[in-house]
């Protein structure tokens, strides 16, 4: 297996571009921009942009190799059916899942905030996984698209390291899907939730994957 290598930690890996895809986790508005679902959570939003380049410099060269290229969004359905109340009664009413914000209702399916920024938008033929949770596998058809396509290799991106980036690669590894995360294409409200986040990845000889930047991950990419 493998096409090209790219140099990574805890070592190189081998992939077939081909049966590689990107996953783009939750590069929502909500997320990034003032007023929407992590603002609410009382973080400082504006932490998560430097991920925002490295992404779409990524994309770019995904898009030039025609790789499959997944993005997801975390929210729920209007009616709120399919959010748990151990998830929404947090936080002061005002500020929770559903609540009017200045991007209309918090992670909420349909308003602008709960939708990717401009920058990172979706283009036609690119699969959008609607997630309620932090994974996403948990409850979406990601698992199905992946199979159907012959993916093995899953390069994870997007906000926040620690939370969804994560609980994805989790969920992956358990799936037998190797994982590649670049550094520079995640971020979290938590510098150092980020750094030990990505240790966790690549530790015990990368007990959920591997761990390596947009730099590294672009030259091997462009390398054929
Ligand atoms: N709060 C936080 O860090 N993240 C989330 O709630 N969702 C995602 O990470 N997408």
């Amino acid at each position: 297996m493998g096409n090209v290598t790219v140099q990574a930690e805890p070592e190189p890996l081998p992939i077939d571009a081909a049966r590689t895809a990107i996953v783009m986790i939750d590069m929502q508005r909500d997320f990034l921009e003032p007023g929407g679902f992590g603002e609410a959570l009382g973080n400082d939003v504006s932490r998560l942009n430097s991920a925002v380049g490295p992404c779409r410099a990524l994309l770019e060269t995904a898009r030039r190799r025609e790789m499959l290229i997944i993005h997801t969004r975390e929210g729920h359905r209007p009616d709120m059916s399919d959010a748990p109340r151990a998830k929404v009664e947090r936080g002061a009413p005002a500020m929770r899942i559903g609540a009017p914000g200045p991007m209309g209702r918090i992670l909420i399916r349909g308003e602008r905030g709960h939708d990717i920024i401009e920058a990172l938008a979706p283009r036609k033929g690119e699969p959008v996984v609607d997630k309620p949770g932090k994974g996403a596998f948990y409850a979406t058809d990601l698992h199905l698209i992946l199979q159907n396509r012959g993916i093995e290799t899953l390069i994870v991106c997007g906000v926040t390291t620690e939370v969804c980036v994560h609980t994805t690669v989790r969920e992956a590894n358990d799936r037998g899907f190797r994982c590649l995360v670049p550094e520079d294409c995640c971020a979290s409200y938590f510098p150092e939730f980020h750094e030990v986040g990505l240790r966790m990845i690549k530790a015990q000889g990368g007990i959920f994957g591997w761990v390596t930047d947009s730099k590294r991950l672009l030259a091997a990419l462009n390398s054929t």
